[in-house]
């Protein structure tokens, strides 16, 4: 795959996920939305449907021999255990929730991974007018302008995202995490998109980010926040033969300068008591 291609591919990525956008955002403006429920209070609409099927068949008719991970239509997560032929990683809709009350806080985040690492990540924010970029090796941007982590390098100073899960049955260990990271940074944020979580670290609107997702919530931004030079990780191992590129719980995205400290204190939060 020589990079002209690979260009090529960023700029196909660009134009569907600016296209998807328009659909969000004229099937929020209009008032035939449809709103149905997965498992776990997991909430879908008919406009993830509809930006998928976009999405999914400009990538069948484009590269027909590609592979496509989709949230939507194609949720099989054994193919995120193989990175060596190409993939799609798709997430129409990031921000369901956010996306279904009004909120702007919505992303269309599309990744194309190849030889086991994810090259191109592109995630448009329809409703504030933004798209985050990365081409693996060629920097990250946002609207086509470079975009750098804040710097940050005093956890007492950080600025924290993190989210919750749909299903209520496992909380504890998240409810310790977030005690230890009020009682040592600066605040959290709770924005709702995985994606944009993560593209506002690179963008240096947030210090760290921490969560455990699905491949598509995070596979786009977390090389928009490498290619920004922030360090993007895990508090708790990847299992033996898993690739870390793909592997979305216990996610660690942060300033370079914060990830050993916070992930030192996610890791004793994750186990009985706090380090306060
Ligand atoms: C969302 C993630 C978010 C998480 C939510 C949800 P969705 O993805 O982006 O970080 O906290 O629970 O999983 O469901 O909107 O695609």
């Amino acid at each position: 795959m020589t990079e002209p291609m690979i260009a090529e591919i960023a700029a196909f990525a660009r134009d569907i996920a600016r296209k998807a956008g328009e659909i969000i955002t004229q099937e929020r403006a209009g008032d035939a939305l449809e709103h149905r429920y997965k498992a776990q209070q997991e909430l879908v609409t008919s406009a993830d449907l509809k930006a998928d099927a976009l999405i999914t068949g400009a990538i069948r008719e484009q590269y027909p021999s590609h592979r496509i991970l989709s949230e939507e239509s194609h949720p099989d997560l054994a193919e995120a255990e193989d990175l060596d032929s190409p993939l799609w990683i798709i997430d129409p809709i990031d921000g369901t929730v956010n996306y279904a009350y009004g909120h702007n806080q919505v992303a269309v985040s599309i990744a194309w991974g190849y030889r086991g690492k994810i090259q191109v990540g592109i995630v448009h924010c329809p409703f504030q007018g933004e798209t985050f970029e990365a081409v693996r090796g060629q920097g990250a941007t946002l609207n086509n302008r470079p975009i750098r982590h804040s710097g940050c390098d005093r956890l007492s100073q950080a600025l924290v995202a993190t989210g919750f899960p749909y299903g209520k049955d496992r909380l504890a260990p998240l409810i310790r995490r977030l005690d230890a990271v009020l009682h040592h940074c600066r605040d959290i944020r709770r924005n709702g998109s995985a994606a944009l979580d993560i593209c506002w670290v690179a963008a240096g609107r947030l210090d760290a980010y921490y969560e455990t997702v699905s491949p598509w919530d995070c596979a786009a931004a977390a090389l928009v926040a490498q290619e920004a030079g922030a360090r993007s990780g895990h508090f708790l191992p990847v299992p033996e033969g898993r690739n870390p590129e793909l592997w979305s719980q216990n996610l660690l995205i942060t300033a370079p300068a914060l990830y050993e400290p916070l992930q030192t204190l996610l890791q004793e939060a994750s186990s009985e008591g706090i380090s306060r």
